[in-house]
């Protein structure tokens, strides 16, 4: 059984569905409540994304949080540059923004599936050069590969023109899903593939988080039921100005010295976290929490080590009240403005 979600509020979601009327949609949800189905149902999840060209700040506050008396040092020149976003809207008018969490920073909307469930991602490119949106992880035939534009069957998804959309279908299956020894969510990158060692640079990545079939915590909502609060969190040197040290972004979401804010939770919260990287060689990340350990796939630590296209969730407990460093542990990173805080209040 399938039916249609939009993925940007309860008013669209009912909407969207792809059954005849409200009326049927109330009672088929009543069945499935009835018979406690309503998590092992796939779904159709649609989004609406489009790439767009912005002017990002590195650090908004135009100053080093972390260490007030540092400044910025090199990094700290120029802070504003031409970036190149993706953004969720709610529907296909392309006319209101999702909301993204104030933590994610630079990413793309945050795509969600359970196992079992199709993505329906509809993508337009605003910008002046051809972009894609191929996705690590999921199922999907060449048509939605969203790269590799010579090979045979590839269609216009693998480099879409500017002003042109289209639309991929990403099959959760199984094998896009958590593995045995993974927690019961997972994350997988997404990103520009037309040139691909440009386009992650230029900013147009973003991450899906696919749930253990039947962990869903509704038929409406696909993020994990076993959690509290899920972070995203990118590590990556943005290269601004051809390698000149200046230029050189050393970046949690986008966001240098402190200048990333939202990671908010509290003492005994159940935090999951996903880690990944982008970048190029010196993109070699440490990824560490102070005051707090992870479970990395059974193994307790507080450094997880990434590298480009590194993807990993691992979960935790806060245990210490806090306004707490989160940063990478490479010296020269930590240095030029690789991190920032986390937050952990007291009681839940
Ligand atoms: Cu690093």
């Amino acid at each position: 059984m399938i039916f249609m979600i939009s993925c940007s509020d309860y008013h669209s979601y009912y909407k969207n569905m792809n059954i005849c009327n409200a009326g049927r949609v109330m009672a088929l949800l009543g069945l499935l409540a009835l018979f406690g189905m309503g998590q092992a149902v796939a779904a159709e999840r649609e989004y609406w994304v489009a790439a767009e060209k912005v002017t990002w700040n590195y650090a908004p506050s135009g100053k080093n949080l972390i260490k007030p008396d540092d400044g910025l040092g090199v990094w700290g020149k120029t802070l504003t540059y031409p970036k190149y976003r993706y953004f969720g809207y709610k529907d296909g008018r392309y006319k209101e923004r999702l909301v993204q969490p104030e933590w994610a920073g630079i990413l793309g909307p945050q795509l969600r599936a359970e196992v079992g469930d199709t993505l329906k991602v509809h993508f337009l490119n605003k910008t002046d050069r051809p972009l894609s949106m191929h996705p690590h992880g999921v199922f999907y035939d060449k048509k939605s590969e969203g790269a590799d534009a010579a090979s045979a069957g590839a269609g216009i998804g693998a480099a879409v023109p500017p002003g042109k959309s289209f639309t991929y279908t990403w099959v959760v299956d199984e094998a896009s899903g958590p593995g045995p020894t993974d927690p019961s969510s997972i994350v997988w990158l997404y990103h520009s593939h037309v040139m691909e060692e440009e386009e992650a640079n230029l900013g147009l990545v973003g991450t899906i988080i696919v749930t253990r079939q039947g962990m869903a915590r509704s038929a409406r909502d696909p993020s994990p039921n076993d959690v509290d609060q899920e972070f995203t969190t990118l590590f990556m040197i943005f290269n601004e100005e051809n390698g000149e040290e200046s230029g050189m972004k050393h970046t949690i979401n986008g966001r240098i010295f402190g200048n990333l804010k939202g990671y908010d939770t509290s003492i005994g919260k159940r935090v999951r976290w996903h880690v990944v990287a982008l970048g190029n060689e010196t993109d070699n990340h440490t990824v560490h929490w102070h005051a707090q350990t992870v479970l990395d796939h059974g193994r307790r630590t507080d450094v997880v080590e990434v590298l480009p296209a590194s993807m990993t969730s691992v979960d935790m407990i806060p245990r210490s009240a806090g306004n707490w460093l989160l940063h990478c542990h490479v010296d020269d990173h930590m240095m030029a403005g690789m991190s920032t805080r986390w937050n952990v209040a007291p009681g839940k």
